[in-house]
């Protein structure tokens, strides 16, 4: 949520608006009504707190406990080393710091460079790899030239469509017979990679694994990513197709793989084998969890919006970053709210929570562009598609009641102790349940629209 200027505060609130809405409250709030009420999150309430003043020293108690419940499983914007900063500035109630170490976080959080570094040899599947973390398929304007056999040895920068602080890096094969991984990496520049993935269509070859090692020695990570395994598949069951069994074969690639790079001088190799054509299938929802268990905090951010919706897993994961990162802009904004002449609450306009609705959608890739692409997986039309998501029309989403009556709830907190309301604040209530309710809809939706998917291609296959 964007500052802008806070045009009323508690004081002036004029007395005689202050009787209406304490009576609209009354009305609203009585134990008939009351009962219909949707119920609060912790996070809700913990929000609600901090704008009526409530205890600093017992909300800094509570922050980090409500907080770990807030983030997924491989964690939040906000390192631990971060969450005592935070905590400590709120015990003393330093409102101001508590608002600067937010905004810092959610700077580095949004602005956080990712720079993939994809290393191969031609043919292994390189280029189809980054289209695939694009989320681009090969026909589309933009992404990756596939199956074109390299000639060159420079390394060549993909930005990702929708972040453009994500670069995938092309970097040329590591096949030529006197190899030296330490020039190798000189020359590609290696400091600038967050990571490195190292792919092969076979087996991993010495320069392979000279260059993991090198790679280790400087201090980053790599990974090993063995393609086509769709191919191996195929082929093994036509060629025994009574004793054919897929965990078998997968098993056995990766077994070889293993074996061949602890043979040649790889300790306890990571081996992720995938398909290229076919993402939520074998290791590769496995690699990305894994590189973002490894990847710095401010980082994650980053590469959880870049992920493809390949399973409710994901899906989840991106939910809670983002509501992370709507509750922790809400929370700025209540610290700055107590610090005179500051700028603090939006104003509730239309325009721009359009603007926003559309933002989610293309995190989850429900944007106009990737919607038309699933209604022709689907075969079905636009209307079909809307007749089962809730998403796609922003004005029902405005309008639904449950907005209205968590905004109320949280009034009638803030009225209980200061008499009044002003109307930024309520504003800002109904912005801040707004934006949740974006998410979870449009979450919701790329969650049904990817079972759906997948039913129809496995009706397909
Ligand atoms: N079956 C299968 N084919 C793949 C896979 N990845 C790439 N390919 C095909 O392998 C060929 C070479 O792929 P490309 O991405 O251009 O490899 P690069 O030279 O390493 O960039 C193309 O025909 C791709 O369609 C995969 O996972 N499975
Ligand atoms: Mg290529």
């Amino acid at each position: 949520m964007k500052t802008a200027a806070r045009s009323t505060c508690p004081h002036v609130f004029c007395n005689f608006y202050r009787v209406i809405f304490s009576i609209v409250l009354r009305v609203l709030l009585s134990p008939e009504v009351h009962e219909y009420f949707p119920q609060l999150t912790s996070m809700d309430q913990f929000i609600s707190d901090f704008l009526v003043g409530k205890n600093f020293q017992q909300l800094a108690t509570n922050f980090v406990p409500h907080y770990t419940t807030l983030v997924s499983k491989v964690g939040g914007i906000i390192s631990p080393e971060n969450l005592d900063r935070l905590q400590a500035a709120l015990k003393e109630a330093k409102l101001k710091d508590v608002a600067d170490i937010i905004e810092e976080l959610l700077m580095a959080a949004e602005n956080a460079p990712l720079d993939v570094a994809v290393i191969g040899e031609s043919g292994t599947g390189k280029s189809s790899f980054i289209s695939a973390l694009q989320g681009l398929s090969y026909e589309e304007e933009g992404s990756v030239s596939v199956g074109i056999v390299e000639t060159t040895m420079k390394k060549t920068p993909y930005q990702h469509p929708k972040y453009p602080n994500v670069t995938l890096w092309d970097l040329p094969g590591t096949g030529t017979p006197n190899f030296r991984p330490h020039e190798y990496l000189e020359m590609v520049e290696f400091a600038i990679y967050d990571f490195f993935i190292i792919i092969s269509s076979s087996w991993f070859s010495l320069n392979d694994a000279l260059l993991a090692k090198n790679i280790k020695e400087i201090g980053k990570k790599f990974y090993f990513v063995r393609t086509k395994v769709d191919n191996d598949l195929y082929n093994e069951e036509k060629s025994k197709p009574t004793s054919f069994k897929r965990e078998r074969v997968l098993q056995r690639i990766r077994d070889n793989c293993l074996a061949n790079l602890s043979h040649i001088g790889v300790p306890e190799p990571c081996i992720f084998l995938v398909s290229n054509f076919d993402l939520d299938d074998f290791d590769f929802p496995i690699l990305e969890e894994t590189l973002l268990k490894e990847l710095p905090v401010h980082k994650c951010y980053t590469f959880v919006l870049l992920l493809p919706n390949l399973s409710d897993a994901f899906i989840k994961m991106k939910r809670a970053f983002l509501k992370e990162k709507i509750w922790l802009d809400a929370l700025k904004s209540s610290a700055l709210s107590f610090i005179p002449f500051m700028a603090c609450f939006n104003g509730f306009d239309l325009p721009q929570q359009e603007k926003c609705l559309n933002l989610y959608q293309s995190h989850f890739g429900l944007d106009e562009k990737s919607v038309k692409v699933i209604t022709e997986k689907l075969s079905m039309s636009l209307e079909e598609i809307k007749s089962f998501t809730k998403s796609l029309n922003f004005w029902l989403l405005v309008q639904d009641d449950s907005i209205a009556d968590k905004t109320m709830k949280c009034a009638e907190c803030y009225c209980l102790v200061h008499g009044g309301l002003p109307s930024t604040l309520f504003q800002f209530f109904k912005i801040y349940f707004l934006h949740l309710k974006f998410i979870n809809t449009v979450a919701d939706d790329a969650k049904i629209l990817l079972h759906k998917t997948l039913e129809s291609l496995s009706l397909g296959r």
